[in-house]
């Protein structure tokens, strides 16, 4: 090198830079995770007190809600039975998904994004 120090590009002003344009700090931005819905589905052949067993271990609901959520998803096809991120999301519906498989029952939840 030449032997003296030169200011590297950004720390002054060189020739032509400074045009005293204000400039918008950044803003430190931390978006929220995205959320997905845990949907569970209704079907014709689940025992109504194997969903009610599986709202309350999964999803951490008691006997009433459970129940109530169950009679929602019976009535009208589906319901959403919890909102979480993307990953507890997916892994909660796999776990209930393979609990009803192993129990010979055909109940299925699916992960759909929030609006
Ligand atoms: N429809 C089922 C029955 O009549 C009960 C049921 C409710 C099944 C909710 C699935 O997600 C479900 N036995």
């Amino acid at each position: 090198m030449s032997g003296h120090w030169r200011a590297q590009d950004g720390d002054d002003p060189g020739l032509g830079e400074d045009r005293g344009v204000a400039v918008a700090e950044a803003k430190p931005k931390l978006k929220k995770p995205p959320m997905y819905k845990v949907i569970l589905l209704n079907d014709d052949y689940t025992p109504m007190e194997f969903v009610v067993h599986v709202l309350e271990i999964f999803f951490g609901m008691n006997r009433e809600k459970a129940t109530q959520v169950m009679l929602a998803v019976h009535t009208q096809g589906s319901a959403v039975v919890g909102i979480f991120p993307r990953d507890i999301a997916e892994t909660k519906s796999e776990q209930l998904n393979q609990y009803a498989q192993d129990n010979q029952h055909p109940l299925v939840s699916r992960v759909e994004m929030t609006d």
